[in-house]
């Protein structure tokens, strides 16, 4: 099923200009950019954004990653494709990133773990965030985005990988 997905480059990825290398991993894999914009966002809206953060981790771990998302601007994406949510999912690897693997975006580009960055009161700088299933996907790009910055177009890979 077509589906789309939220993806952040967050500040780190922008602050290290990874950018262009990060887009390249979903574009190479066929995945179609249908919006996309910089966002300098504040504390209430990175809250909204991170609604039941704090149920699932706890409220020093939502402030740590409240302050993180604000340190400088991010790339806000709405990505589009076949099962797409699971599938940046996947390209992005797991949440920790000394648990990612190899070949993922925060296994190739980033390593700490939870234990160093919650002893060291450091920020889980994982590069990437990216919607977790249907429903977060719906909240968050309509979050996100209006309907206006939503493109519906054709590219090649409509044609070779779809
Ligand atoms: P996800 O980004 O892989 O979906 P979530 O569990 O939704 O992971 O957590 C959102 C973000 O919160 C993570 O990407 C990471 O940046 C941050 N985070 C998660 N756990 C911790 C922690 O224990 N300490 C600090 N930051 C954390
Ligand atoms: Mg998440």
């Amino acid at each position: 099923m077509i589906e789309r997905t939220l993806v952040l480059l967050k500040p780190d990825a922008v602050q290290r200009s990874l950018c262009g290398r990060i887009l390249s991993r979903f574009e190479d894999a066929g995945i179609k950019i249908v919006g996309m914009k910089m966002v300098w966002i504040d504390d209430k809206f990175a809250k909204t954004h991170y609604t039941g953060i704090a149920e699932r981790h706890g409220e020093r771990v939502l402030k740590n990653l409240v302050d993180y998302i604000k340190e400088a601007p991010v790339v806000a994406l709405v990505l589009e494709g076949v099962n797409v949510i699971d599938v940046v999912r996947k390209i992005v690897g797991s949440t920790y990133p000394n648990e990612s693997l190899p070949g993922t975006i925060r296994g190739d580009f980033c390593h700490i773990s939870k234990k160093y960055a919650n002893d060291n009161n450091k920020k889980v700088g994982n590069l990437i965030h990216a919607s977790e299933d249907k429903k977060s996907a719906e909240r968050e790009i309509s979050l996100w985005f209006s309907k206006s910055e939503l493109f519906n177009y054709k590219i090649v890979h409509d044609i070779h990988v779809i």
